[in-house]
């Protein structure tokens, strides 16, 4: 067997969030975010655990950088913290907060490391959402404005700009199921906030088209890669509805120019989508350089009868499997092992399977892997390294899955692995490390797990290297 070669100028990166890594809530006139609100509500996180310290990146972003030129990567995709630089969400800009960024795009660009940057990862002004958060149409042209403002400062020293991150869970995790800030469980609330992001998205690439014409647009998805639990029709159909919510809701408008009719269809007992406005669809459909995509697991679905034992089950399975939108007659399936430490079923070929199926509908469509990785109870060993076998395990089945959807067609241009840090991972606290690099939160020390060893002799030479 030889060794799996990616093609040229293929690009190596990692990824993190603002709010999971920067801590400094407080500081520089940084505006509350609706993940303070909700993380330091009791109940809502794992151990009380919020982001107001997380990896001190606020303070420690030049060392981190130098991990980020050790391991040799091409890019490093992060978030900029809305609330950080506009801090009541519209109105006036906060200069210390742009500064930061500023100096951050910089020295990766000294470092010869692409900046990526994504312009919301889920940490919405507190005052909008007070105002109505993303069921509330004005949140869009407030994202506009917010836009307007970033691309402006940074500009083309931004290689890639990312709208948003993974829509899917600020609308149906925030405001159908609840699980994420702002917490709310309202099903017509959570589809209006679909469109509304998507209208978000559509405003701020034109300004990106506008204001830095020479950087490369994208949005990154958390696409579901759906299954039937057998093969009978309901089930084909229970795919189709959930395909629909979690996939096409998105995909639909933002590549094709519409909402898909079964879409609306079967959500007409919900909303009648009265917020799509004329002219909404033409708006979101601004063309992308490139599409990112995030990928964990599968999701494993069955018709349901309504009357029979449902099986609803977050323990093997992410929150897609939580019923996080009125789908009452399909029923979210626990899957086969293995599992991370996120209950998510560890299921490689998922990754080739989505890949090749937005290459035969997308053709023309550049793809990034924007986000892949995993959580695992990592342990110390007494020589002080992290033997994190598992991870390392998964991700190289994970990017040799990639390599196969190259194979089979698929336009992929990159990779970044979930995550550069282990960070405050949303509900799940610091409990949950999706990490290459350790933190230790009472000193804040970095130390590499053998993944960010494994990771580094991939970059360096393209070639894929066996556990
Ligand atoms: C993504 N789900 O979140 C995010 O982009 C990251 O911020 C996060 O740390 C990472 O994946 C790991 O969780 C997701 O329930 C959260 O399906 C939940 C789901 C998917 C992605």
């Amino acid at each position: 067997m030889t060794a799996r070669s990616f093609p040229e100028g293929f690009v190596w990166g990692s990824a993190t969030a603002a709010y999971q890594i920067e801590g400094a809530a407080t500081e520089d006139g940084r505006g509350p975010s609706i993940w303070d609100t909700y993380s330091h509500t009791p109940g809502r996180t794992l151990n009380g655990d919020t982001g107001d310290v997380a990896a001190d990146h606020y303070h420690r972003w030049a060392e981190d950088l130098g991990h980020i030129k050790e391991l040799g990567l091409d890019a490093y995709r992060f978030s900029i913290a809305w609330p950080r630089v506009q801090p009541g969400g519209s109105g006036a800009f906060n200069q210390a907060g742009i500064d930061f960024y500023s100096r951050l795009v910089d020295r990766l660009l000294e470092l010869g490391v692409r900046p990526v940057a994504t312009m919301y990862h889920w940490d919405l002004p507190q005052e909008l959402e007070d105002a109505g958060g993303w069921p509330a149409r004005d949140t869009a042209l407030r994202f506009q404005e917010y836009a307007a403002g970033i691309v402006g400062a940074l500009g083309d020293r931004v290689h890639t700009w990312t709208t948003f991150n993974e829509p899917w869970c600020s609308a149906y995790l925030g405001y159908g199921s609840g699980v994420h800030a702002p917490g709310r469980t309202e099903p017509a609330g959570a589809l209006a906030a679909v469109h509304h992001l998507n209208l978000a998205h559509g405003l701020a690439g034109r300004v990106v088209r506008e204001l830095a014409p020479a950087a490369e647009l994208s949005v990154t998805l958390n696409l579901h890669v759906i299954r039937p639990a057998s093969d009978s029709a309901a089930d084909a159909d229970a795919v189709r509805r959930i395909d629909a919510l979690a996939n096409r809701a998105f995909l639909g408008p933002l590549l094709s120019g519409a909402y898909p009719a079964d879409l609306l269809a079967d959500t007409a007992p919900v909303t009648d989508w009265s917020f799509v406005r004329d002219g909404d669809e033409k708006t979101i459909a601004v063309p992308l350089d490139v599409l990112g995509v995030n990928y964990y697991s599968t999701t494993l679905v069955r018709a349901w009868d309504g009357t029979s034992a449902r099986s609803d089950n977050d323990g093997h399975g992410s929150s897609a499997h939580t019923p996080w939108i009125a789908a009452d007659d399909v029923d979210f399936l626990p899957q086969p092992g293995p599992y991370t430490a996120m209950g998510w079923n560890i299921d490689p070929s998922g990754m080739t399977e989505l890949l090749l199926r937005l290459s035969r509908e997308y053709p023309n469509q550049p793809l990034m892997i924007t986000e892949n990785g995993a959580a695992f109870p990592d342990e110390v060993s007494p020589d002080g390294r992290i033997h994190d076998d598992r991870r390392v395990d998964y991700l190289y089945r994970h990017i040799d899955a990639v390599g196969a959807a190259i194979d089979g067609g698929a336009d992929v241009r990159g990779y970044f692995v979930w995550s550069l840090l282990d960070n405050f991972e949303w509900g799940y606290g610091y409990d949950r490390r999706f990490g290459i690099i350790r933190v230790d939160y009472d000193t804040q020390l970095r130390t590499w797990k053998d993944s960010a060893y494994w990771y580094q002799t991939l970059t360096r030479t393209n070639t894929l290297p066996t556990p």
